[in-house]
């Protein structure tokens, strides 16, 4: 046993090109000239092989990681007889890599045409590469082109490669169409317009992973813009379920176009030849994956697709609708505010996340009503309002200590039961919804509350509160009293587990036995977590709540 460390091999003028695929993990038995990883320029991608066979103790590259030769790829360790092997299988390998694409002579500059402003391009020296197939064209006659821009794709049974453009203009003739096959020195194109020919650049080819030996292509493919190798395995059918088969059979720019949209192009089926994979196949998957019909295998081990939940996983919704909105009359497009959008963001996972349910009751607060107005009338002078929400927190906080589950949180199978008694009201203000906290409001008096909700409220308005004056809430009182409204479902400001909704209050008809008699009676809405609260603690918690309400002296109970 012994240990080697399988390096980079000359890889011509690609370094610190990053590393787009790891293709084994330790524990992996590699035979000599597998695959290990792929790399790629903006020009090109190559599949780096193994110079040697045995078992892989140790990956020294991840994904995104840059590499050029000599860097070390991993360690293997392989048996004494293939170490022995492994030093010349590696130079040779090496050897393979350079005569692939060592520089060498410039490719042919575009030589202009006969007629006046016009460029021929034509295949560069592809070395050793004959008669092979376009599988892939990138342009049309009338596209401008950029020097360098790929105009085809063309593949052998080991490796493929994009062609670029020798200079730039306008294509007014192509002369190479799906399935043609080409040879250095073929006409591709003729451009016409803006540039001027440049000394051209051309094509490299990579090694592909499968080439085994140093007939791959000779030193002249140095200049080349794109060069790729891929293992020519047709694409597996989708099947998110079964590992793929093969490695994705893509060009460079088909690749980069997956990794962009985070596609997992070994889950596409190719179309093209050879089932590899192009544009419009990334394309249509991705259509497929947003409109529900397939599921990729991350979305698979998830819950796949199919609307809904399933298998315990995430939700698989259906894309935002896309509307232009303008084609239907004027508009004005406004961002969301900072706190909007900070706001948004919690009201979403909690609304989505919590297993919520809304019990609505009234508490017949005729007599609290009439001891506040009396008590604000007689602390006139003072400058202090007694709220209505005041009394709210207060009696909260006498339900809270007598249903403690409501005063907690959840932390994974635990809950943990707060000694401290903190309430959150809703605020609104000019930039959005705040939620500042009545700390330890169970120490507190009615006037104390009302003077601290005061001052925060400013604060609030005024885009003052600090985090300190929004954290450590264990409940929340939302009221729209001041506003109005009957009944509304509040969504739980996570991680507390529950939320009291209070709309205007209202005289109705109350019938007391003998007669109706005319009560104020405050609408509550106890929105509450199902993982914590039962339904009928909940409704235990709001008969509870409008008993104090109903008489505040219970408060001292
Ligand atoms: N029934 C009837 N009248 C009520 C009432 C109720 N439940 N609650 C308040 N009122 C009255 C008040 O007595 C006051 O009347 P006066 O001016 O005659 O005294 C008036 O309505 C205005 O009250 P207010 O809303 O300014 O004061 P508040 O203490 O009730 O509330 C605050 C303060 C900061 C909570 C409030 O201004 C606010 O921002 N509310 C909106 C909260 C919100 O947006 N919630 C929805 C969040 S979505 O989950």
């Amino acid at each position: 046993m012994a240990m080697v460390e399988v390096k980079v091999p000359d890889i011509g003028d690609f370094s610190e090109v990053a590393v787009i695929e790891v293709l084994v993990k330790p524990g992996d038995t590699v035979k000599v000239e597998q695959s290990l990883i792929t790399v790629e320029s903006d020009k090109a991608s190559m599949e780096i092989p193994s110079s040697a066979a045995g078992v892989v103790k140790e990956l020294k590259v991840k994904l995104g990681d840059k590499v050029s030769e000599g860097s070390t790829v991993l360690v293997l360790e392989t048996s004494g007889a293939s170490e022995e092997k492994a030093a010349p299988a590696q130079a040779q390998q090496a050897q393979a890599a350079i005569e692939t694409v060592a520089p060498a002579v410039p490719a042919p500059a575009s030589a202009p045409a006969a007629s006046g402003g016009t460029v021929e391009v034509r295949v560069p020296d592809i070395g050793d590469f004959k008669d092979v197939a376009v599988i892939e064209v990138f342009v049309k006659p009338g596209d401008s082109v950029k020097l360098e821009q790929s105009l085809i794709t063309v593949e052998s049974d080991k490796a493929s490669m994009e062609i670029p453009s020798s200079a730039a203009g306008v294509i007014k003739e192509l002369k190479v169409k799906l399935g043609d096959t080409v040879n250095q020195g073929d006409l591709l194109a003729i451009l016409e317009g803006a540039g001027a020919p440049v000394a051209a650049p051309a094509p490299a080819a990579a090694p592909a992973a499968a080439d085994s030996g140093p007939k791959a292509a000779p030193a002249q493919a140095q200049q080349a813009q794109a060069a790729t190798s891929s293992v020519a395995t047709p694409a597996a059918p989708h099947d998110p379920t079964k590992p793929p088969v093969g490695l994705p059979h893509a060009s460079p720019s088909v690749r980069k176009f997956a990794r962009e949209l985070g596609v997992p192009l070994e889950e596409i089926k190719g179309s093209g030849p050879k089932g590899r994979i192009t544009q419009d196949d990334v394309q249509n998957f991705t259509k497929a994956v947003m409109a529900g019909e397939v599921s990729t295998k991350a979305q698979a081990g998830k819950g796949g697709a199919g609307g809904g939940v399933t298998g315990g996983g995430e939700l698989n919704l259906i894309p935002w609708p896309k509307v232009d909105f303008a084609k239907f009359g004027p508009i004005e497009r406004k961002e969301l505010s900072r706190i909007k959008k900070i706001s948004g963001a919690n009201l979403m996972r909690n609304a989505v996340m919590i297993p919520a349910v809304t019990n609505h009751d009234d508490a017949d607060i005729t007599d609290l009503e009439a001891f506040r107005v009396s008590t604000n009338k007689e602390n006139e002078k003072s400058g202090v309002k007694v709220t209505m929400l005041a009394f709210l927190i207060k009696a909260c906080v006498a339900a809270l200590k007598k249903f403690p589950e409501f005063n907690s949180s959840l932390d994974g199978d635990a809950l943990v039961y707060k000694q401290y008694w903190h309430i959150g009201f809703a605020a609104d203000t000019p930039n959005g919804l705040v939620v500042p906290v009545i700390k330890d409001a169970d120490k507190k008096g009615v006037l104390q509350i009302s003077q601290e909700m005061g001052d925060l409220a400013k604060k609030a308005r005024d885009g003052k509160l600090g985090p300190a004056d929004m954290s450590g809430a264990t409940f929340t009182i939302s009221s729209l009293g001041g506003i109005g409204g009957r009944y509304f479902t509040p969504i739980i400001n996570a991680p507390e587990v529950a939320i009291l909704g209070v709309c205007r209050s209202n005289t109705e008809p109350v019938w007391d036995g003998k007669a109706f008699q005319p009560r104020l009676m405050l609408p509550l809405s106890l929105t509450w977590d199902h993982r914590v609260i039962d339904g009928a603690a909940a409704a235990r918690f709001n008969a509870y709540l409008g008993q104090i309400l109903a008489d505040f002296r219970r408060v001292l109970l």
